[in-house]
């Protein structure tokens, strides 16, 4: 069978396998073998890069004797497996995460000193894998490591971009530049390449119905392009269990055209073959928006399509290894389906079971129906996936059949996954996406497209019909879920709420959304992490796997010698932090001030004007100050880092505002000691590493009802750090936890915002009469001080405007919440212990709380342990 040991003697197999380093001595000679055959290197002109390298493939070995043993085991038991399929996972760094997970840190970081390096510099050496763009990308990657961690059988499926998310710079003048991340060109040590795992992924053609009333019909033609799987280990803490995420690169099917090749022609040669490979080159940088921004982005559903297809046909193929009927498919596999990206999973699904495996349609969309679950991430209507008609219809002709199909089918319900409005407004006006930009910016099958358009519509003005994925993945699935209690009900009460009437309320749930302990705390707050596990008295191995162990550190908040250790551990990571910004930006930064700090992607929804107009009040109120009155007030430093999207022009005007604000402050001598503001350029997860741990207050400010949930507000928790935010998301929840005394909310609530908004439009008040103070921000920019006042223009605007995001209604009780926050923070010793009860009721915010969710709640799988003696 296929247990059995090939041929030879099982006993020279045995004495041949590797076994995880557990030594000092075992990881230097692994280490020196690397250094001497993988890399080529002699010892004596090592460098840190290439120490660096030979630390990972150390670690990568043992890694894979897990994985290996984790694979053997599931595929020996057999238990149903749990699919994650996102377009993102924002992983960071391997290398530390992975030596705690294997908990050999300590060992490694021994070794690596008597080899002549230091773990900090080789550590430091590793880029950043950025394979998404914010939240959702980070969430995937939390939850890979809560799955393994709990033992669970779930692998991740993505694409393997080239290119992760671009490098910001600033230009001297504060605008955002991007560059590409070619994250690849030193060798990658995670990923596996499997290039013998490949499927062959269809586009265009055409379809033709079988015409025999089956429904079935034959797909042929068009381009046919190859899927080569890249596999990464994903280890659990303390355990065995290592999972697996599995990364498709796309490859021509043939290298290139001889015909045209050996014509003369070499362009056209290699023309079809660079398509191939154009599908998984770059990750696309706009993080919330639909097609609408990118109209006709063809290359961004044919990713979709490669992806989801590709991953299909292997769970698939891993199903039909089991030798189980396809109907049994449910009971084998759940598919999560991370926001509507993956959707086309649904059509693809119904494809393969009616074409191919030959089922009638009512089988095969209850076997479709009982496979997949869908997260909803956003109720933005602006960030709703849609994608026209034409342009399906083009790319993916018998998917679009079948979508029609499920219309149809579903049709005594008439629910609306077709959208025949074809002349919908273009989203917010304030949401300045150009939309003629996009299109001036179009390649020459985004031409094909509108040329498409226009035969359809000729002249029409308006959008074509559309496909809202949203609601194609909701009747497709088994369960709906949002990412924390509001968010959930707004997308009960709001974007699904037709289908919530038709199919009704149970299908409709929440997960709230979590974080893993284990790099949110343990790996970038090592201290920390070290006097929780003096204080708990237990194993760090313990509370890392049991978040709520936390709370046996309230007690503490009382005793003031713990006090002081708490405080002295944030002092330090100031430190380290204003020490990075000396180390790469030049810049020097006092430590003797609180740390304020807001970071997160830059959106009109997330406020950070919000933010930088309330910078501007404080340094006006420090200029009319006497000096004995600055004495008394709060020192503060402010920090801001995120990315704009590239054609999000608002947002790259609130870069150009924050920096050049922070060039006035920071050169005021009448406020620089009180006041400093900084923007951090080029934001990632590992300058989230160093930025929670040193934060005092951070800030989660967006529009109630906007942020589906948040999830560093709960890093910034997690670490000791107090929330200054609205009545939105997820900080709902962690006030729940900690307590309203422990957060600082300000703002309107969601039932609050449509009136609102319809103010605006209907019922005005200037701002000078609404909200003076604000006015005086507002007026001190329009007249130069912060540089040539009509670059701001646009951006005040929209303030002045429709204010759709509230920055009128919502100022005044902001400044009163910051005010708050600065009375509470001159009491010391009470904000410390805050900060203690903080940390200690974060226990539900651990991603093993949520993963568990999703695996008892919807899945229906079960933990699986990879026992000490497999082999
Ligand atoms: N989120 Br939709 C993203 O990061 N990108 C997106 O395109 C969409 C949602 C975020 C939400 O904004 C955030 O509130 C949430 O915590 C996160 O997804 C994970 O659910």
């Amino acid at each position: 069978g296929k247990d059995k040991w090939p041929l030879g003697e099982e006993k020279v197999w045995k004495n041949g396998m590797r076994a995880v380093d557990e030594t000092v001595e075992d990881i230097t000679k692994s280490f020196a073998n690397h250094v001497q055959t993988s890399l080529a290197r002699q010892p004596y002109n090592l460098d840190t890069l290439g120490a660096y390298q030979a630390t990972a493939l150390t670690a990568r070995d043992d890694l894979l004797v897990n994985w290996n043993k984790t694979q053997l085991h599931y595929n020996r038991k057999a238990p149903k497996r749990a699919y994650y399929l996102s377009l993102e996972f924002l992983m960071g760094r391997t290398l530390d995460n992975a030596l705690l997970n294997l908990g050999l840190k300590d060992k490694f970081t021994d070794g690596i000193k008597k080899l002549g390096f230091s773990i900090e510099d080789i550590l430091e050496q590793e880029r950043d894998a950025a394979l998404g763009n914010g939240g959702l990308g980070r969430l995937a990657a939390c939850y890979l490591d809560s799955s393994a961690s709990q033992e669970l059988p779930v692998w991740g499926y993505g694409l393997r971009y080239k290119y992760g998310i671009f490098q910001q710079y600033i230009s001297p003048e504060g605008n955002q530049l991007e560059a590409p991340d070619p994250w690849l060109d030193n060798q990658n040590p995670w990923e596996l390449p499997r290039l013998d795992v490949t499927y062959e992924v269809r586009f265009y053609g055409h379809a033709d119905r079988m015409g025999d009333g089956s429904g079935r019909a034959v797909w042929q033609g068009g381009q046919e392009v190859l899927a080569v799987a890249y596999d990464v280990m994903v280890p659990g803490y303390a355990t065995k269990n290592t999972n697996n995420l599995r990364l498709w690169e796309s490859k021509p099917k043939r290298g290139f055209d001889l015909n045209s090749f050996n014509a003369g022609n070499y362009e056209g040669a290699v023309e079809s073959s660079n398509s191939a490979q154009a599908i998984t080159s770059v990750l696309y940088p706009n993080d919330h928006t639909s097609c609408k921004f990118h109209i006709g982005k063809e290359l961004r559903l044919k990713q979709q399509y490669f992806w989801t297809a590709a991953s299909l046909a292997d769970i698939l193929r891993r199903f039909k290894n089991l030798g189980k009927p396809i109907d049994d498919f449910p009971d084998y596999a759940a598919i999560q389906l991370n926001d509507t990206h993956p959707t086309l999973a649904i059509p693809e699904l119904m494809r393969i079971l009616i074409d191919d495996e030959d089922l009638t349609w009512d089988k095969a969309w209850g076997i479709v129906t009982n496979t997949f679950f869908y997260t909803n991430h956003t109720v933005l209507p602006e960030a709703l996936e849609k994608w026209p008609v034409p342009l399906v219809e083009h790319v993916l002709p018998r998917h679009m059949q079948i979508i029609y199909d499920i219309v149809s089918y579903l049709h005594p319900i008439n629910m609306p996954v077709i959208n025949v409005c074809l002349t919908e407004p273009v989203g917010v006006i304030s949401f300045a996406f150009i939309c003629d930009e996009l299109l001036i910016s179009m390649s020459g099958d985004d031409r094909f497209f509108l040329q498409a358009v226009e035969k359809k519509f000729p002249g029409d003005q308006g959008m074509p019909k559309q496909v809202r994925m949203a609601h194609l993945a909701c009747i497709g699935s088994r369960k709906v879920n949002g990412v924390a209690e509001l968010h959930s009900e707004l997308v009960r009460t709001t974007i699904l709420k037709d289908f919530v009437e038709f199919e009704g309320i149970e299908k409709f749930g929440n997960v709230t959304n979590g974080i893993t302990p284990r790099r949110w705390l343990d790996q970038c707050n090592p201290e920390l992490s070290t006097l929780i596990t003096k204080t708990l008295k237990i194993d760090n191995s313990v509370w890392l796997k049991d978040l709520y162990k936390l709370e046996g550190l309230l007690p503490f908040a009382e005793d003031a010698a713990f006090r002081k250790q708490w405080a002295a551990i944030k002092q330090r990571n100031k430190e380290r932090l204003a020490h990075y910004v000396r180390t790469t930006l030049g810049l020097e930064i006092r430590t003797d001030a609180m740390y304020d700090v807001q970071i997160k992607r830059i959106h009109e929804y997330k406020r950070q004007t919000l933010n930088i107009l309330g910078v501007i009040h404080r340094y006006f109120a420090l200029k009319k100050m006497s000096a004995a009155e600055k004495k008394k007030v709060n020192r503060k430093v402010v920090f801001f880092a995120g990315k704009a999207a590239p054609a999000y022009y608002i947002a790259k005007l609130t870069i150009r505002l924050v920096v050049n604000v922070a060039r006035v402050i920071n050169a005021d001598p009448d406020t620089k000691d009180y006041l400093q503001l900084y923007f951090l350029p080029d934001y990632s997860v590992s300058l989230a590493e160093v930025l929670i741990p040193a934060s005092d207050i951070s800030q989660h400010i967006s529009t109630a009802g906007t942020e589906a949930s948040g999830t560093s507000n709960m890093k910034f928790c997690l670490n000791g750090g107090l929330l200054l935010g609205t009545v939105d998301g997820a900080n709902i929840e962690i006030a729940e936890e900690v307590g309203e005394q422990n957060v600082f909310f300000f703002g309107h609530l969601t039932p609050a915002v449509e009136d609102l908004r319809y103010q605006h439009l209907y019922q005005p008040v200037p701002i000078e009469q609404k909200c003076p103070a604000l006015a005086a921000v507002i007026n001190s920019i329009a007249s130069g001080a912060f540089g040539d006042a009509s670059i701001y223009e646009p951006l005040l605007n929209t303030i002045r405007q429709s204010d759709y995001y509230l920055i009128t209604d919502d100022f005044d009780s902001y400044i009163a919440a910051l005010e708050m926050v600065d009375e509470a923070y001159l009491d010391k010793e009470e904000w410390i212990k805050k900060s203690i009860r903080t940390t200690a009721k974060m226990g539900k915010f651990s991603s093993d709380r949520a993963i568990n969710e999703y695996a008892e709640s919807y899945w229906n799988l079960e933990a699986n342990p990879v026992p000490a003696n497999v082999d």
